[in-house]
């Protein structure tokens, strides 16, 4: 379709507008992304003398904000236009003449994949991928606001249905109670008593009526055989009080249906007992892992989530009047050659839970072999699938029947979700931590050049069949689905994509659907809380760390500290590219100022390369050692490639702040960021990268700090401020670290999780219902 220039921009500006796309267009940059687009505009400007043009109003600047990504093809450019949150908009501007076309998706694609290769027409014979039209029955957040709000969207979405046509809906909530069951025991209605919906009412009122003869408080089995006469199971409560109050609500449920009893109705009812996890990759364990290779954040996340899910499903099963026990199965890889891990048990009880286990499964090779070694999580793909059979039988000896939720965990954790949900019709949840689409800038259109260490083409599209696949999806921000005015969402990113001569993505993922859900997680409490908690300190442990942290010397650390009084910087970090441990050291080794003032201290991967199996881990520590040099920061830094037990890294950071030192989390793009929360919420004033998750944890200038890591300066320079700002009031590393320990506990805790999720198994309910409902029409 043609459009006019002055539909872009303001007519008074289409001439410079033209001026600005043809020195572009003289450039030797062709791919140009928006940081470089908006540089070389603000050079423009400046040698233009036009300074009005970088106006807040100014619309061609606007544009330009707006323009993730400008491609030079010969006579044209040709500009994305994220005009707002997940929309876009292509156009083709000629260079020399008048036209400006806005384009499709399949030909933006076409102009990316000859950017790569000319000889690339159009898609060139790759498949193409459109996963909209399998969207076309199901619900549609049409607000932005309500994205990632899908459960609650979804209890709307369902009673609204409910009461446009009562009676069909009446009909599916009847033959969905009627296949209700637990650890494969019969629950609610049993359908060989009850015939049909009328039958039900009937008996619900009779039977009500004569339960009221009971005292409410008796327990459920006093009514027992009263309730089968009739055709009931139970699960409907632990008292007769409340077995009858459930069934009320039933009642009005479907006589005068409403959303706030649909609401109650789907907390009464039980549902889940057993929850299998999936985190195939790493070093699963429960001590001596963090930091390794692979082996981070996710790994805290689920063991807190377990505990947390464990004790509130036991809660709720017993109020349902049952004595299931709930069980919930890590799965990961077991890996015989240990490296003093326990990850070569096969079964592993989990701390501080009652009845759930870590369970290990084997890589085997295609003659069956044991793989023993540790493989870095973008070399698995070869065992996966075979992982996720082993893992069915095992998972259905140990929890003698099936699983009612699976939950994914990364892209290899997620496509094994998917195929045992499939295999046994569990519920499917996933959660990415990290997409490394987002992560490895041009992994999709250079993917050739990412092959031989990374095999982004498998990973891109297990990703892609998982994240649709699934029945529900957990973020930890709102950012990592739909991203911000200002940067594209990690979901959003896979909306269109091209890996040139391989696949062509033009619909790859509904961002609009109900399935995702942001409930940020948090820490726990018991191991990261503020520095003034004197009480709870680990006092015995206090005098060893410190001197680990501040003196010692050992061969897995790395550097003494001349002067130990100086400002402590700290980061702790695995010791991977995207980390950018490196990126920090240089820039303290940039700037002779922050090298006066504070020392650095690194908890980084290991000293050593010759104890590393990880390639990046292994270019990341030659390259400390050359960055040291090259800086001469002998006695000014100290880099302890160790692994604490979690509790010593919980003092740690609290060690720090009373040293009144700070936190950086210089990370080239991080998911979410669970040492942001954990040093923010001990009371280190916060200096976090903006790419990613933590630019939703901290708000900056309040909270701490979000920079941008990728340039050595805009690292050094934020806190150099900050000192000078601490200078002339002492009072104001407090008023940062407050305001840290504030904004976690009041966002990010595991409590908060719970209530975000309403309660995790109504919400569950609410998708099994839907889904029941889907799998019925298709
Ligand atoms: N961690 C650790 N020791 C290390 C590095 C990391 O204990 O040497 C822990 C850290 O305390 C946090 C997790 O590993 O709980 C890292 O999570 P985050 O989300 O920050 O990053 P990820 O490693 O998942 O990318
Ligand atoms: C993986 C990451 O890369 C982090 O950003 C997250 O905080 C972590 O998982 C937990 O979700």
């Amino acid at each position: 379709m043609q459009i006019l220039m002055s539909d872009l921009v303001t007519e008074e500006h289409v001439q410079d507008f033209r001026m600005f796309l043809y020195q572009l267009w003289h450039g030797d940059n062709k791919y140009i992304l928006n940081n470089d687009l908006l540089l070389a505009f603000e050079d423009f400007c400046k040698q233009n003398d036009k300074p009005e043009l970088l106006e807040k109003d100014s619309r061609i600047y606007r544009l330009l904000k707006r323009t993730p990504e400008l491609i030079i093809a010969e006579e044209v450019a040709i500009l994305i236009h994220r005009y707002k949150m997940m929309r876009y908009k292509f156009y083709k501007i000629s260079i020399h003449g008048e036209d400006v076309h806005e384009i499709s998706t399949r030909e933006l694609l076409t102009f990316r994949n000859r950017h790569v290769n000319p000889d690339l027409k159009d898609s060139n014979g790759s498949l193409r991928v459109d996963f909209l039209p399998f969207y076309d029955y199901s619900p549609s957040i049409k607000d932005v606001k309500s994205i990632g709000r899908g459960i609650e969207y979804l209890n709307k979405y369902m009673s609204s249905s409910l009461f446009q046509n009562p009676e069909k809906w009446n009909q599916r909530l009847f033959e969905f109670l009627k296949i209700h069951s637990l650890d494969e025991q019969q629950l609610l209605i049993n359908p060989n008593a009850i015939a049909n919906y009328d039958e039900l009412i009937r008996n619900l009122e009779t039977l009500t009526g004569e339960l009221e003869n009971h005292d409410a408080e008796s327990s459920h089995e006093t009514v027992l055989r009263d309730m089968r006469n009739y055709g009931f199971e139970p699960g409907w409560g632990d008292t007769v009080g409340r077995i009858k109050d459930t069934m009320r609500v039933l009642h009005d449920l479907f006589l005068s249906p409403d959303s706030q009893i649909l609401e109650k109705f789907m907390a009464r009812i039980p549902m889940v007992s057993k929850i299998v996890i999936i985190s195939p990759h790493g070093w699963f364990g429960q001590e001596n892992v963090l930091g390794r290779p692979d082996t981070g954040g996710q790994v805290v996340y689920i063991l807190d989530q377990v505990r947390y899910l464990e004790r509130t499903l036991a809660e709720r099963i017993r109020s349902y009047g049952l004595t299931t026990t709930p069980k919930i199965l890590i799965v990961t890889r077991q890996i015989p050659d240990n490296q003093g891990t326990t990850c070569h048990l096969r079964l592993e009880k989990i701390h501080h839970t009652e009845n759930s286990f870590i369970l290990r499964v084997p890589f085997t090779d295609d003659n069956g072999n044991v793989v023993p070694q540790w493989i870095s999580r973008f070399k698995l793909w070869p065992y996966i699938e075979r992982f996720a059979q082993n893992a069915k039988r095992e998972i259905l000896s140990e929890l003698k029947g099936k699983p009612d939720l699976v939950i994914g965990n990364y892209s290899d954790g997620n496509l094994v979700a998917t195929l045992l949900a499939e295999e046994l019709d569990a519920i499917q949840c996933n959660i990415a931590h990290a997409l490394e689409k987002n992560k490895y800038l041009f992994s999709d259109l250079y993917w050739f050049n990412f092959e031989k260490e990374y095999h982004f083409a498998i990973q891109h599209v297990v990703d892609l069949i998982a994240m649709n696949m699934a029945d529900f999806i957990i973020t930890s921000t709102f950012q990592e689905i739909a991203g911000t005015d200002d940067t594209i969402g990690q979901y959003e990113s896979y909306q269109f994509f091209t890996m040139p001569g391989l696949m062509q993505v033009e619909n790859g993922i509904n961002l609009f659907h109900p399935k995702f859900n942001v409930i940020p997680p948090g820490v726990d409490e018991n191991i990261f809380f503020p520095y003034t908690e004197t009480d709870y300190r680990l006092h015995n442990q206090s005098e060893y760390l410190e001197k680990l942290v501040f003196s010692d010397a050992n061969e897995s650390i790395v550097g003494h500290l001349d002067n130990p009084e100086k400002i402590p910087i700290f980061t702790m970090a695995r010791l991977d590219h995207n980390k950018n441990i490196t990126g920090l050291v240089e820039s303290f080794g940039k700037s002779p100022e922050l090298q006066q003032r504070c020392n650095l201290i690194v908890i980084a991967g290991k000293v050593n390369p010759g104890e590393s199996d990880d390639a990046e881990e292994i270019r990341e520590i030659q390259r400390m050692y050359e960055l040291i040099k090259q800086y001469n920061l002998d006695g000014k830094i100290r880099w302890l490639g160790i692994h604490l037990p979690k509790e010593d890294t919980g003092e740690v950071y609290r060690i720090i702040a009373d040293h009144q030192g700070v936190f950086v989390q210089p990370g080239r793009f991080e998911g979410f960021g669970l040492t942001v929360l954990e040093a923010m919420v001990s009371g280190l004033p916060m200096f976090s990268t903006h790419f990613g998750g933590p630019s939703e944890i901290v708000i900056h200038g309040e909270s701490g700090y979000l920079i941008n890591p990728t340039v050595p300066e805009l690292i050094s320079e934020p806190i150099l401020a900050f000192l000078a700002k601490f200078d002339e009031d002492p009072g104001f590393w407090k008023q940062i670290s407050d305001a840290g320990i504030r904004r976690v506990q009041e966002h990010f805790t595991w409590k908060l999780y719970n209530e975000k999720l309403l309660n995790p198994d109504r919400a569950l309910r609410l998708l099994a219902i839907f889904r029941f409902q889907h799998r019925k029409r298709n």
